[in-house]
């Protein structure tokens, strides 16, 4: 017997969410009156999907897209990165923010450094009004882009990337790195494109929105650098060797993914940055 999936059935699945009947006991009255397990949480996640984007287009808000997303639904200690263990130190909800442990060796980290040091220049950031890129007062850090897959080590990391947040190589940018000294910072600031800005048609030409970020610590400055997010209170430490990935599944502050790098008061501050789009950035 196929069993339809009717507008009553969904009615009645959304008034059960909004009396705050949980997930587990709604599945559990359906299953009591002759539903397939597999079919009813395919009509809840379905029903409360499309009811939630109902609501998002009626308040005016661009539509969610799939973002990444590390595999936690069994809150595991350590993520499989293919060819390292990774070990997971935090995890919010909303906005989707997951802290990992020893996502680099010492060795890469440096290495990093190290290719990237003799091609550091004045940070450049996304320039949403024109779709080029502009020095920014907001980020005074120094930075450079390398070319996704250029040589064995950049290869190796992205494919680790891939692999921990469950999304294609394909749609990474370049690894950016970036080095701050004391007194430079990052003012917060989202990493997607602002829809509202003349040139962001231009700029989602290639691979379409970002959805995610991941920023990886190469070194440890001695005090400040943290990556804040002001919007929710947290900061995370810039530890050698660990990294904070969050996503956004659509571009709007809503989102709460507001974070900055905070001053460097002391030592220096190296991160390599990861950010992911909706579709193939080439
Ligand atoms: O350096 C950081 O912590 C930081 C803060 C905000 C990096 C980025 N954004 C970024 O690379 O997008
Ligand atoms: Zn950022």
């Amino acid at each position: 017997m196929t069993q339809q999936i009717t507008p009553e059935l969904r009615q009645w699945i959304v008034e059960q969410a909004q009396a705050g009947h949980s997930a587990e006991s709604v599945l559990q009255s359906m299953k009591a009156s002759g539903w397939d397990e597999d079919v009813a949480i395919d009509a809840m996640e379905t029903t409360l999907r499309g009811h939630l984007d109902e609501q998002a287009a009626a308040q005016g808000l661009p539509p969610a897209v799939p973002v990444p997303e590390p595999r936690l639904a069994d809150s595991p200690l350590y993520l499989d990165g293919g060819d390292r263990r990774v070990a997971v130190l935090g995890v919010m909800a909303a906005p989707r923010i997951v802290v990992f442990g020893g996502l680099l060796s010492d060795d890469e980290c440096d290495a990093l450094i190290a290719a990237a040091r003799p091609r550091m220049s004045r940070s450049l950031t996304v320039a949403t009004r024109t779709g080029g890129e502009e020095v920014n007062d907001d980020r005074t850090s120094q930075g450079m882009f390398f070319q996704r897959g250029e040589g064995e080590l950049i290869q190796r990391i992205e494919a680790r990337i891939a692999r921990l947040v469950n999304w294609p190589v394909e749609n990474g940018e370049g690894l950016q790195v970036l080095q701050y000294v004391p007194g430079t910072e990052y003012k917060p600031h989202y990493d997607y494109f602002d829809p509202g800005e003349l040139g962001t048609p231009t700029i989602l030409k290639r691979g379409g929105q970002r959805v995610g970020t991941l920023v990886m610590y190469l070194n440890e400055p001695e005090k400040g650098g943290g990556t804040t997010f002001p919007d929710v209170r947290l900061e995370v430490a810039p530890k050698r060797g660990h990294a904070v990935f969050f996503s956004y599944e659509r571009p709007h502050p809503g989102t709460r993914t507001l974070h900055g790098g905070a001053p460097v008061i002391a030592g220096e501050k190296w991160i390599a940055t990861k950010w992911l789009r909706e579709g193939e950035f080439r």
